[in-house]
């Protein structure tokens, strides 16, 4: 070997060695940061899917992408992540109808109660026109991108203190805690509560401590996050059908490959169907676990509940605010 082959021989070892003493944050630095943030806590299926999203990604797309996912609200508050996607400081997070519907009223109606009937009633809506169309406005208007519509699920009441509730009435003078916006206040207050907004990471203490009497979440969420352990009863109101809706900052997604996005996308769907599927499958059960922890269950006059709502939602400015003729349309979906 000549002088100016060993030179290069040398040099591409040493190469080699270097790229293998890099630190892992280097070699990151390629590829392209995914960051997460959610308030789900861990056990939830919702906070669960996010490493089905980076699984399906590592595997579909090897080293292109370094997903990081922070639960907890640990990296951006509730409520805070679709600002947050829209500058392009955060890439993904979930977003409720609530989260959306400021800047896209078309989304009120998806806040209200007693509209979307059932889990596939909520999967044909969101995954058909009506879906598209209102997906569509997120995008022009909120520098967002809906990738894939989960299930959250069917929200119920949780009291601290046990109680007969058989009609809105019986809810006079509780405190209910609802997340913090208007859509959410007005839904509490539509079923006879007096709403509280507090944020989720509080609500455990709320209930703890009595400056609550009463919160509403899907029961799968109740084990996930210990509301059963300051918790005595469940009244099964049934009132949301609540969807989250996996989106990506529209700067994220505008900054990749096609076959990238492709792959984003169907991580994102992989990961909804996962959370969906144990979600329902939890829901089935769940009863069970709750009575066992000593909560009573209790079973109101639904009929009465939806004839409530639906008249507080008629006779109100967030009603009014719906575009004519959608909640008809969502309706006749069967
Ligand atoms: C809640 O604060 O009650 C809520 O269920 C609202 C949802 O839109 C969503 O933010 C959820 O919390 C969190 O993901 C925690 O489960």
């Amino acid at each position: 070997m000549n002088a100016f082959f060993l030179r290069l021989a040398t040099a591409a070892l040493l190469c080699g060695l270097l790229a293998a003493a890099l630190p892992q944050s280097a070699l990151a630095q390629n590829k392209t940061v995914l960051r997460i943030s959610t308030p789900a806590v861990p056990q939830d299926w919702h906070a669960r899917m996010w490493t089905v999203f980076k699984e399906n990604l590592d595997s579909a797309a090897p080293g292109e992408f370094d997903v990081q996912i922070y639960l907890n609200s640990s990296l951006f508050k509730q409520a805070a992540e679709p600002a947050a996607m829209a500058r392009g400081n955060l890439e993904l997070s979930t977003v409720s109808a609530a989260d959306l519907s400021r800047q896209v009223p078309y989304f009120s109606v998806f806040t209200a109660g007693y509209v979307l009937r059932d889990v596939p009633h909520q999967q044909k809506v969101f995954n058909g026109p009506i879906g598209e169309q209102g997906f569509k406005q997120v995008s022009e208007r909120m520098g967002i991108k809906v990738l894939a519509t989960a299930y959250l699920g069917t929200r119920q009441l949780v009291l601290r203190e046990p109680r007969n509730v058989k009609t809105p009435a019986d809810l006079k003078g509780i405190k209910l805690r609802m997340p913090a916006a208007k859509e959410w206040l007005f839904l509490g207050e539509s079923l006879g509560a007096t709403a509280t907004p507090l944020s989720f990471g509080e609500v455990y203490m709320g209930l703890k401590t009595g400056t609550i009497d009463a919160q509403d979440n899907p029961l799968p969420t109740v084990r996930a996050a210990r509301f059963y352990e300051v918790s005595r009863q469940v009244v099964l109101t049934g009132h949301l059908v609540d969807a989250l809706f996996i989106a990506i900052s529209q700067k994220t997604w505008d900054g990749l490959k096609p076959a990238q996005q492709t792959k984003v996308q169907q991580a994102a769907q992989a990961a909804a169907r996962y959370n969906n599927d144990n979600r329902l499958q939890e829901e089935t059960q769940i009863l069970d676990f709750l009575k066992q922890q000593g909560l009573s269950i209790n079973t109101p006059d639904l009929a009465v509940f939806r004839q409530q709502v639906n008249n507080s939602y008629k006779a109100s400015d967030i009603g009014k605010s719906w575009p004519p003729g959608l909640l008809e349309r969502i309706q006749a979906v069967h």
